[in-house]
């Protein structure tokens, strides 16, 4: 870039760089998604369509950005964990999270118009998400944070199933299902759905009840700070080919943790 008289105006810009050495979790929240839901018509509580955009969308981010080990959505929420040496934009947060949420809703538009060219998009309510960046010190810190996510995302599937069963098949109107779930525990809106509506909870999809998991597999773990210059050039080629698997299981036990050593490095 030359020099100008004007360029001084630079020294205003101020960049935070994440820490070095943390893991780096990037959540990005659809906008106004109450509303983006009734205006295109989603069904209630879960429209198995809207899901699978989110998830696609997702896919698309995770493939576009290899730093990227594994990622967690349900609802309009998606967190993408990225691995602790990632130096993508040089830790700078705001180029980072402007590329997710930039990626994530550019990728949205575009699997949402090809998978319902019936609903299309219209200018007055475009999907757009929101995205902040944390780091966390340690994989414990990590691992209760995908569990924080999907025990809201159990709280929340159970609620709203309950909550419709009651308006659609009990006739309540939504007030009426509200009041009737006020101080109402889980084992309570259980035996709700099953003794009224002959709805086993447990046998709900999973994709409902556990939100969506994409991870990278890998045979192996290596510990990278130990591997020489051209070991760490053939390993980034081989992270680059791990296989990309979607699933829809348990983060909340360690089994998950404990049989994928590699999300550490
Ligand atoms: P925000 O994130 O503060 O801009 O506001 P919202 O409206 O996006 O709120 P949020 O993110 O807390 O909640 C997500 C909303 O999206 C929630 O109102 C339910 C709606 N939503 C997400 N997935 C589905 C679905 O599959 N079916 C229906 N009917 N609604 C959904
Ligand atoms: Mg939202
Ligand atoms: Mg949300």
């Amino acid at each position: 870039m030359a020099n100008s008289r004007y360029e001084y105006v630079r020294q205003f810009e101020r960049e935070n760089f994440l820490l070095p050495d943390t893991y780096i979790i990037v959540r990005v929240d659809g906008k106004g998604f109450h509303k983006f839901s009734d205006y295109y018509k989603f069904a209630k509580p879960n429209d198995v369509g809207a899901l699978e955009v989110m998830n696609e969308a997702a896919l698309h981010v995770f493939k576009q950005i290899s730093d990227i080990v594994m990622a967690y959505g349900d609802s309009d929420e998606y967190s993408f964990l990225l691995r602790k040496k990632c130096s993508l934009y040089e830790r700078r947060e705001m180029k980072i999270v402007t590329l997710f949420a930039a990626t994530m809703a550019a990728a949205y538009q575009h699997i949402w118009n090809t998978k319902f060219p019936e609903k299309p998009l219209q200018l007055e309510r475009l999907p757009i998400f929101d995205a902040r960046a944390v780091v966390y010190p340690s994989m414990e810190h990590v691992s209760d944070y995908f569990r924080w996510r999907q025990v809201d995302c159990h709280i929340n599937n159970l609620y709203n199933t309950t909550f419709w069963a009651l308006v659609s098949k009990g006739g309540m109107s939504p007030k009426e299902a509200e009041n009737r779930l006020i101080g109402t525990v889980s084992s309570d809106k259980n035996e709700i759905l099953f003794k009224e509506f002959g709805i086993n909870y447990n046998n709900e999809p999973e994709i409902f009840k556990k939100g969506t998991v994409i991870v990278r597999e890998y045979q192996e773990s290596v510990d990278e700070s130990q591997l020489s210059q051209r070991q760490k050039q053939r390993y980034e080629k081989k992270r680059g080919k791990a296989s990309i698997m979607v699933h829809h299981i348990d983060l909340i036990k360690n089994d998950f943790w404990d049989s994928r050593p590699w999300l550490q490095n």
